[in-house]
C-alpha cells in the first residue's frame, strides 16, 4: 500500500507539471514555444548555449569522477604523490584556448542575431508603428495610416513590423515572449526593432522593466492576423467615423453623453486623435482584455469605471474625473462595448 506521503508527492508533482504546461502554449506567454522570428532566434541561442554548457559540464564531471577514483588514497600507498604538472605549457594552452573557442561559438551568433534584430535600415519598406509606453498601458500609432489604438496591437503574419519605442514617463520594456526579445522603452531616446509573427494568434505582451506599483499589470496583446485580414482591419479602422457613430440603444446613447459629461473624453480619444493621455478607445468593443488585464465583461468594465484604483493601483485615471455611479457606469459600458469598427477581432484569429 502506498503511504499518504507518497500520494501527496505524486499529487504535488502532477500539480507542478500542470502549472508548467499551463504556462507553456495556452496563453502564449513563453519564450520556449517561439511563434515569431525574434523568438525563434532567441530559442536557437538558448539551445546552442545550453548545448555548449552541457558539454562543459559533462567533461568537468567526467574528469572529476576519474580523478576521484584514480587518485584516491589507497591502502599501502599512503605516501604516493602523483606526477605534478604545474607550469606545463601544453596543458595551460589547451585549457585556455578551449574555453576561448567555446565563448566565441556562443558570442558570434549572439552578436550577429542582436544586430540583425536591431537593424532598422529597411524600416521604410515595411509597416512602422510608434509605440508609447505609459504607466501602465501601451499606445500604438500606425505611422502614415491615421490609425491609433491602445492595448491590442494588430499586425499581419509573415511581415516585418517595425516598432519605434518611446516612453511618456519612466523606462518600460517592450516584450512579447513568443514573438521577440525585450527592448527598453526610454523617455529620451527612441529604440527600434522589428517583430514578425509566423502564424495567426493572440500573443501576450508584457512590460519587463519595473515601472511602478502596477508594473506587473502592464499587459497588452498582439493580434497577428493573415495579411488579408490585416488589410481589412486597416480599412475598417480608417473608415470608422467617430462623429457619425451612434450607439443602437437608448441606454448606450445616454452612455455616450455621459462619456462627455464626465470628462472621460478629455483623456480618451475615439478615432485617430493626438489626445493620448489615456488609451485610445476606437476599437474598445473588440479588446481582448479590458485595461490590459480584466476579462472583457460588462461587470468588469463597470467596476473599472467606478473604481479603477482597485484593479490597478497607482494608475493615472484614478481621481481625475467626477464620481460615476454604478448605474452611470453601466450606461457608459453599454456605449463603449459597442465600439467595434472591424469584423477582424481577437476571436477571428485561427488558433
Ligand atoms: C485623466 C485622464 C483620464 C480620465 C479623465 C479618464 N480616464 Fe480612463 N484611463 C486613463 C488612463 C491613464 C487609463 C489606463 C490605465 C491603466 O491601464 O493603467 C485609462 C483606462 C481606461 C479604460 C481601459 C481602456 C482599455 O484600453 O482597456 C477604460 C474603459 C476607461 N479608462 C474609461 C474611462 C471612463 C468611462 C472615464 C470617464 C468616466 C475615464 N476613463 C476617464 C485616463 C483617464
Ligand atoms: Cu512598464
Amino acid at each position: 500500500m502506498r503511504s499518504a506521503f507518497g500520494k501527496m508527492k505524486t499529487a504535488f508533482l502532477l500539480a507542478v507539471t500542470a502549472l508548467i504546461l499551463a504556462g507553456c502554449g495556452k496563453e502564449n506567454l513563453t519564450a520556449l514555444v517561439p511563434k515569431g522570428v525574434g523568438a525563434q532566434k532567441s530559442m536557437d541561442l538558448i539551445i546552442l548555449t545550453t548545448a555548449v554548457m552541457t558539454l562543459v559540464f559533462l567533461i568537468v564531471i567526467i574528469l572529476f569522477v576519474v580523478v576521484l577514483v584514480r587518485y584516491r588514497r589507497k591502502k599501502g600507498q599512503e605516501d604516493y604523490i602523483p606526477e605534478q604538472v604545474e607550469g606545463n605549457k601544453t596543458l595551460e594552452i589547451v585549457w585556455t584556448v578551449i574555453p576561448i573557442i567555446l565563448v566565441l561559438v556562443m558570442a558570434v551568433p549572439t552578436v550577429v542575431y542582436t544586430f540583425e534584430l536591431a537593424d532598422d535600415s529597411k524600416a521604410k519598406d515595411h509597416i512602422n508603428i510608434d509605440v508609447k509606453g505609459n504607466q501602465y498601458w501601451w499606445h500604438f500609432d500606425y505611422k502614415g495610416e491615421k490609425i491609433q489604438t491602445s492595448q491590442d496591437l494588430y499586425i499581419p503574419t509573415g511581415e516585418k513590423v517595425y516598432v519605434h519605442l518611446l516612453s511618456n514617463d519612466v523606462t518600460h520594456s517592450f516584450w512579447i515572449p513568443s514573438i521577440s526579445g525585450k527592448l527598453d522603452v526610454n523617455p529620451e531616446n527612441e529604440n527600434t526593432m522589428y517583430i514578425e509573427a509566423n502564424e495567426e494568434g493572440v500573443y501576450w505582451g508584457k512590460c519587463a522593466e519595473f515601472c511602478g506599483p502596477s508594473h506587473s499589470l502592464m499587459d497588452f496583446k498582439v493580434v497577428a492576423v493573415s495579411p488579408d485580414k490585416y488589410k481589412q482591419w486597416v480599412k475598417d479602422m480608417q473608415n470608422f467615423d467617430p462623429k457619425k457613430f451612434k450607439p443602437d440603444t437608448q441606454v448606450a446613447q445616454e452612455g455616450q453623453k455621459l462619456f462627455e459629461e464626465k470628462s472621460c473624453i478629455a483623456c480618451h480619444a475615439i478615432g485617430p486623435s493626438p489626445v493620448a493621455t489615456g488609451p485610445n478607445l476606437t476599437d474598445f468593443g473588440n479588446r481582448e482584455k479590458y485595461a490590459g488585464i480584466l476579462e472583457p465583461t460588462k461587470e468588469n468594465l463597470v467596476k473599472w469605471i467606478v473604481d479603477p484604483e482597485k484593479e490597478k493601483p497607482g494608475n493615472k485615471m484614478t481621481g481625475k474625473y467626477p464620481k460615476v455611479t454604478e448605474e452611470e457606469a453601466g450606461k457608459i459600458a453599454e456605449y463603449l462595448m459597442q465600439l467595434k469598427p472591424s469584423s477582424v477581432t481577437p476571436e477571428t484569429v485561427s488558433k
